[in-house]
């Protein structure tokens, strides 16, 4: 038997964290096994190199390293936990994976497309997920949301390495993600993220429903 791989994905702010639980949560009331998953993290390593990437006091990590750090999480998380776990027919949730990538190394950062998708392709075994939702809202609402958080006083997340560029970083992203959904719609499904959080989760609901 295998399972089922889906990725929650979206710009800064776009309220994905918050949906994977609910899915899951959901998922689970229905007597629905369910793993959920992160990146980076998911293993010991991720979690070790998401610290790297949190704390960014500490070094300077260029862009290429940056790419290269995501891309080695990600090939230890479908190594040691996501291929195993699709192998015994479980439904995977995943915050994040390839497509996040291509959208912040390659659109953000500027570095070669075509390098990105063979790193991608290497360090995930060539995996794509089932289905991928995009959470897309406008920028200024994603970035009003994480600075609401962190004003809130939540612990730092990676994001803060991200949430200090400028404007267009952000929107080459939204953008990136965008392209990425017309080039595989049979993959995405686009959720607008601007919506309540609970109109957002009977959203999800629908889409998980596609895959039994
Ligand atoms: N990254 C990368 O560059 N390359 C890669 O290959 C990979 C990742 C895999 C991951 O860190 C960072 O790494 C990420 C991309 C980069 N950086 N950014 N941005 P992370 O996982 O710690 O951070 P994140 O991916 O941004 O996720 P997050 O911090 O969990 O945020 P979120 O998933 O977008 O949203 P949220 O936590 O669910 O919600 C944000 C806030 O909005 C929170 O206070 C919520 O209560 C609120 N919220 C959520 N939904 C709503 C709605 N519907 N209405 C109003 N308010 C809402």
């Amino acid at each position: 038997m295998t399972g089922r791989f889906v990725t929650f994905e979206g710009s800064e702010g776009c309220g994905k964290t918050t949906q994977i639980r609910l899915a899951a949560a959901s998922l689970a009331e229905r007597g629905i096994p369910v793993f959920e998953t992160a990146e980076p993290g998911g293993t010991p390593l991720g979690r070790r190199i998401r610290e790297i990437l949190l704390n960014r006091g500490s070094c300077t990590i260029g862009a290429e390293a940056e790419l290269l750090l995501f891309a080695a999480a990600r090939a230890q998380h479908v190594r040691e936990i996501i291929l195993p776990a699709l192998k015994e027919g479980t439904l995977i949730l995943c915050d994040r994976f390839a497509d996040a990538t291509v959208a912040y190394q390659g659109f953000g950062r500027g570095l070669d497309a075509d390098f990105i998708r063979i790193l991608n392709a290497f360090s995930a075994l060539s995996l794509k997920p089932d289905m991928t939702l995009l959470f897309d809202l406008p920028v200024a609402t994603g970035l009003a949301r994480a600075q609401k958080r962190a004003a809130g006083g939540q612990p730092e997340t990676a994001e803060d390495r991200f949430e200090h560029e400028d404007y267009d970083f952000h929107e080459r992203i939204r953008k990136g993600y965008l392209t990425l959904a017309a080039g595989e719609p049979d993959r995405f499904r686009i959720i607008d993220g601007a919506a309540d959080v609970e109109t957002v989760h009977r959203e999800v609901c629908r889409c998980l429903a596609e895959l039994s």
